[in-house]
């Protein structure tokens, strides 16, 4: 029996890479903003409908980076349902997160919540548009506006999304995308933050580079953050391919709906009529009192059928090892519960419609009574 992990990853046909990176033999250039970087940009700017990106190294660093240039301090309202990266960003930037619950339906920050967080030392929110859920971008930013803060989304699964048909990194001061090998859309490892304001772009392209302002000028502290031509260059690849892939995508989620949707004991993130999904992942919540088992016990047996879903995201990232004793007393109820009960389905553009039918076989012979 194969194996089925929870994702795998978009690749083009090998010709294709070789051809593109064959110049690269000739040019010698190889990383620091070298062509494909260049080429790359602009058709992710407007791939995703934004009006300028920064290429970056991966989608962690469009967070910290992006946080830097904001010239954020202080407190960040933010989610602890989303991975590990969301919040160290924050911690590694010398902000404090402060963790705000999330909504039941899509498992986005409950923008009802935040005012309550606000204080003096609060600088931004950091949402997380989490499996590819829009978040109540109109509420938040509301809210922001009303309190003079930055919003910075962490974009991270929501490529070439759009809400009311405006691209998903649009909205906020910064968004951040992920570009990582188990994504939609994959560079190997990369990622961007878009924004709007050009102050904003030239502070990115120095942090991302060292500080470097000029051959002997180095005007702040910056990092290594740049997207190497390999990289760029099969981004350029899959971008190609980008659309039939997220087709593919859609298929398998409404096979998964056609079996799951509706059965008692089992809650779906519901489609949303405005926004274009991306179809990035497949959380499903089980609920024991009413399916008759639990999260664990359906992991398991998929697991014995060689099915390896996921449990993503758990745990919350306030209660992770690295934050016991400091944010994991936060009382965030639904995010908690949620976490306890999501699993996260296998869902890439090749996974075989035969192989959702067999993974949801297993699934709806694990339920009892009803
Ligand atoms: N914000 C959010 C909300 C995020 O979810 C992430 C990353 C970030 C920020 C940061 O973006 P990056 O800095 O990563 O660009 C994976 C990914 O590594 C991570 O990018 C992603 N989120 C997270 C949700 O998933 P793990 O620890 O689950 O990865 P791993 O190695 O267990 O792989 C997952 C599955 O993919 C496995 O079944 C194996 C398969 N796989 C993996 C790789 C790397 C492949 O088939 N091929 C591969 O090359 O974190």
């Amino acid at each position: 029996m194969d194996k089925i992990l929870v994702t795998r990853p978009s690749m083009p046909p090998i010709d294709e890479y070789i051809s593109e990176i064959q110049e690269l033999w000739e040019s010698r250039w190889l990383t620091n903003m070298g062509s494909k970087h260049r080429k790359l940009q602009g058709k992710l700017e407007s791939y995703l409908g934004v009006d300028h990106i920064e290429l970056l190294v991966n989608g962690h660093m469009a967070l910290e980076l992006g946080m830097q240039a904001l010239n954020l301090q202080g407190e960040v309202i933010t989610t602890p349902f989303t991975f590990a990266s969301t919040t160290h960003a924050i911690v590694r930037s010398g902000l404090e997160p402060v963790f705000c619950d999330i909504c039941r339906d899509n498992f986005t920050l409950d923008a009802d919540l935040i005012e309550d967080l606000i204080t003096e030392k609060t600088c931004a929110i950091l949402p997380v548009h989490v499996y590819g859920n829009i978040c109540k971008v109109d509420k938040i930013q509301k809210v922001a506006d009303k309190y003079g803060l930055k919003v910075i989304y962490d974009a991270a699964h929501a490529f070439g999304e759009r809400y009311d048909e405006i691209g998903i990194g649009n909205f906020g001061d910064i968004s951040c995308f992920s570009f990582h090998a188990t994504k939609v859309y994959n560079s190997i490892e990369g990622g961007a933050v878009s924004y709007k304001s050009s102050a904003l772009g030239a502070r990115l392209r120095k942090l991302k580079d060292f500080g470097i302002s000029g051959p002997e000028e180095v005007c702040e502290v910056g990092t290594n953050a740049k997207m190497n031509e390999f990289a760029a260059a099969m981004g350029i690849c899959n971008l190609r391919y980008i659309d039939a892939e997220v087709g593919k995508r859609r298929e398998i989620d409404e096979r998964y709906r056609y079996w799951l949707d509706g059965i008692h004991g089992i809650y779906l993130s519901p489609k949303n009529e405005r926004v274009k999904s991306n179809y990035a992942y497949f959380p499903v919540v089980f609920d024991k009192e009413k399916f008759g088992c639990n999260r664990d016990e359906i992991y398991n047996e998929l697991k014995k059928n060689g099915v390896f879903a996921r449990k993503y995201f758990y745990p919350a990232t306030n209660t992770l090892e690295c934050f016991h004793g400091k944010y994991d007393k936060v009382k965030l109820p639904v995010a908690l519960e949620i976490s306890q009960k999501v699993l996260t389905l296998p869902l890439y553009a090749d996974l075989p419609l035969t192989d959702v039918d067999r993974i949801c076989s297993v699934i709806l012979q694990c339920r009892k009574g009803e």
